[in-house]
């Protein structure tokens, strides 16, 4: 095999919430670096001269081969509206000016989301779905050896007619026992920089996963694009090491798990933390949870391996919204698994959306009072709730097919650009909107949107219509002059 100089770049440069760790760039790099390849990484989250630090990475190595990780798509967020792939295209321009021989490969989770639309709208020679780790190898190994790479899992392609091709994706096994060296490819900067948050200023956190895949079958939910449904669990031995790894860097505070739901499969998360315990270690962790799944065994030792925080996709505090969902608990059960790991003093975020399909007047109270009670304004509480006004709409969703039969998106809709779910008995109901905010606002440890009550949240969701139409602008002039395919589309 000829080895090949690769220069992988991150373009996420979200910092609202907090910046994380390109976590999925890095693990592919430290892939092809096994591989034998020169791999350097570029992460622009920190940069001000993007351009000119594209053009310095690539004058310097001069790299065959510049794979380009899409975290992002949007924010998923309804009233805080920002929409990425402008600034993609951008950079794929940059690469292309500052060495038009180079081959250019998009991968990451928001690619995964669209990828057809991605390759067209930036003009990308290659893209990979889904996992990256082995087919982006395989995908080298096939272009250094001029072989045939149209059956690489997950590969994304122009034929030689100039049909652009979406092989299915690779979401294979093997990564229960990978090894990889992913952090020396991150950015040092995450490590020194610092954010506020309500009660103080925070670090980012280190990431670890225990699995991949998720079997829960959440209407809205688009992350079986990237990691698929099948449950993919990495031997705990293999997780606890890198958390051991984690550890041994002084700089980090903690670490947090990617696992969209840690906690399912229930007897994997268990094993994971007894073998945390078993190795002795205690450190601040954090992870998503899922009340459907929460025993105190669990949470005994969550506790005793020092996990300080868990997110609770809630969603809603009423079953018939909960059902509608395709949530796999009920009210009764966010109610007991607040409790549960609330005395034990665990710090609680519940992940709220208003709107969701059968979403009223009477469910949005149920959920509102529930979360009164869970979630009071108490200065000695460090819980929160985050809510989210309406759902973000992907393709290949159950979500999607309602929107459809409500005539919210039509089949032509480019769902690239964000569309949202706003149940009408909500977004046409002025008097609840005006409710909402009034309960929100008053209650610190509630967010909807920062600029309540300076705004009202019917003046911003007219702003935000506006924001949406000139973002749309800018996508739609590029996408006129986007690389076309011969695709008939
Ligand atoms: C954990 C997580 C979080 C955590 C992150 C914690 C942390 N410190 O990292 C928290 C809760 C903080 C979070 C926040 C947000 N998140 Co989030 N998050 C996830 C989740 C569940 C896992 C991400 C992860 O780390 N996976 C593990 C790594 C190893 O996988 P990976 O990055 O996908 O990489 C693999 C492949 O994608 C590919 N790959 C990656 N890069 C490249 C590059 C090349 C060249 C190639 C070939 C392949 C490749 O190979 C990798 C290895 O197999 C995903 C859903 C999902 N299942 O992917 C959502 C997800 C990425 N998040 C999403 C969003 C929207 C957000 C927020 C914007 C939400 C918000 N409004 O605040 C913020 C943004 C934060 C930020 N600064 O960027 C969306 C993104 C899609 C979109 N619509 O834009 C996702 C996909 C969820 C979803 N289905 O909607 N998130």
């Amino acid at each position: 095999v000829k080895l090949m100089k690769i220069l992988m770049i991150s373009t996420n440069k979200v910092q609202s919430l907090r910046p994380v760790f390109p976590r999925g760039m890095a693990l592919v790099a430290s892939h092809l670096k096994q591989a034998g390849h020169e791999v350097e990484s570029l992460d622009l989250c920190f940069e001000t001269e993007d351009k000119a630090v594209v053009f310095h990475a690539i004058k310097r190595l001069f790299p065959e081969i510049i794979g380009i990780s899409v975290r992002n798509i949007d924010t998923q967020n309804f009233l805080e509206p920002d929409f990425h792939p402008p600034f993609l295209r951008q950079v794929v321009s940059w690469c292309r000016e500052a060495n038009p021989n180079a081959t250019v490969l998009l991968g990451g989770a928001g690619f995964s989301h669209a990828p057809k639309q991605l390759m067209r709208y930036t003009g990308a020679d290659f893209g990979i779905v889904g996992y990256g780790e082995r087919s982006a190898v395989d995908l080298l190994q096939k272009i250094s050896r001029n072989t045939d790479y149209t059956k690489i899992e997950g590969l994304v392609y122009f034929d030689d007619k100039g049909k652009l091709v979406c092989n299915a994706p690779s979401f294979f096994p093997e990564v229960k026992t990978l090894r990889s060296h992913l952090r020396n490819f991150y950015d040092k900067r995450y490590y020194s920089f610092e954010f506020m948050t309500p009660n103080s200023h925070a670090q980012c956190l280190e990431t670890v996963h225990s699995k991949r895949g998720c079997v829960l079958r959440c209407i809205y939910c688009s992350n079986h694009k990237v990691e698929g449904h099948k449950v993919i669990t990495k031997s705990p031995e293999l997780v606890v090491d890198e958390i051991e790894e984690v550890l041994a860097q002084s700089e980090t505070p903690g670490f947090e798990f990617t696992d969209g739901v840690f906690n399912i499969p229930l007897e994997h998360a268990i094993t994971v933390c007894k073998e945390m315990r078993h190795r002795g270690l205690n450190m601040p962790w954090q992870c998503m949870l899922s009340a459907g799944a929460v025993t105190e065994e669990l949470l005994d030792l969550m506790k005793e391996t020092g996990c300080s925080k868990v997110e609770f996709g809630t969603d809603s505090c009423s079953d018939e919204i909960l059902l509608n969902l395709g949530k796999n608990y009920t009210k009764a059960d966010v109610e007991r698994a607040h409790h549960l790991v609330d005395e034990r003093g665990i710090d609680i975020m519940h992940c709220i959306f208003l709107g969701s399909p059968g979403d009223n007047a009477r469910t949005i109270h149920e959920t509102l009072d529930v979360m009164d009670a869970l979630v009071p304004d108490d200065p000695e509480s460090h819980h929160q709730v985050y809510f989210c006004l309406g759902l973000r709409i992907w393709d290949g969703t159950l979500l999607h097919d309602i929107a459809l039969r409500e005539g919210l998106v039509s089949g032509e809709s480019d769902l690239l650009f964000p569309h949202f779910y706003i149940s009408k008995d909500l977004s046409e109901n002025s008097g609840l909107l005006d409710e909402i905010e009034q309960r929100i606002v008053p209650n610190n440890k509630w967010y909807l949107w920062w600029g309540l009550p300076n705004y009202s949240l019917k003046e911003r969701i007219q702003l935000v219509s506006s924001e949406y139409e000139k973002m749309h602008k800018v996508y739609y002039q590029a996408h006129e002059s986007s690389i076309p395919d011969n695709e008939v589309v």
